[in-house]
């Protein structure tokens, strides 16, 4: 039996001097908020990432992600070492669900391959609440587990790879 999921990275990446800004929706926020605290938390405890360093903004759901991220990237001074997009697409009965997942996630990409500052995709797409629940490290299921915590993990490896110049 395989383990599923990412395996860790056999270097211990310093996050000492990354400054990385946390971009989050407030649609499904309380789901979001758990999201946002375990990547925060990894960053710090994991990492040594200052808490001063860690920038937080919000918008309203998924699909602003990918133009806000450009924005913040292209206005900030000093620069970002990488950008974590937080947010959670929750299937309904409309096509809604669809458009905004696959928009969001190229925005995403879009925008870390045309500023050069790594931009993690953290948008959870889900079918129903219980996936989205287990997915933050909520809920009831054993085998919940806080995705925060990888993409924080993927936001310094990538930052402190793209300052070392690759
Ligand atoms: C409209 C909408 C819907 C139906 N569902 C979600 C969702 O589950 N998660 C999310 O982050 N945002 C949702 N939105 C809002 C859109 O992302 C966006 O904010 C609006 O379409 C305005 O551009």
């Amino acid at each position: 039996m395989f383990a599923k999921g990412v395996t860790p990275s056999e270097t211990q990446y310093d996050g000492s001097n990354l400054r990385i800004l946390i971009l989050h929706t407030r649609w499904n926020l309380p789901v979001v908020k758990a999201l946002v605290d375990g990547a925060q938390r990894t960053l710090i405890s994991e990492f040594n990432v200052k808490a001063e360093k860690i920038i937080l903004k919000d918008v309203a759901g998924s699909y602003e992600l990918p133009f806000a991220a450009q924005e913040y990237i292209k206005h900030s001074i000093p620069k970002f070492d990488a950008v974590i997009c937080i947010g959670v697409l929750i299937k309904g009965s409309t096509m809604h669900f669809e458009y905004i997942a696959e928009a969001t996630a190229h925005g995403i990409m879009r925008v870390g391959m045309e500023t050069g500052t790594p931009c993690v995709f953290g948008v959870l797409t889900c079918l129903n609440d219980e996936q989205a629940l287990e997915r933050a490290g909520l809920g009831e299921s054993p085998a919940k587990h806080n995705h925060g915590i990888d993409w924080a993990r993927c936001a310094v490896e990538l930052g402190v790879k793209k300052r070392q110049g690759w």
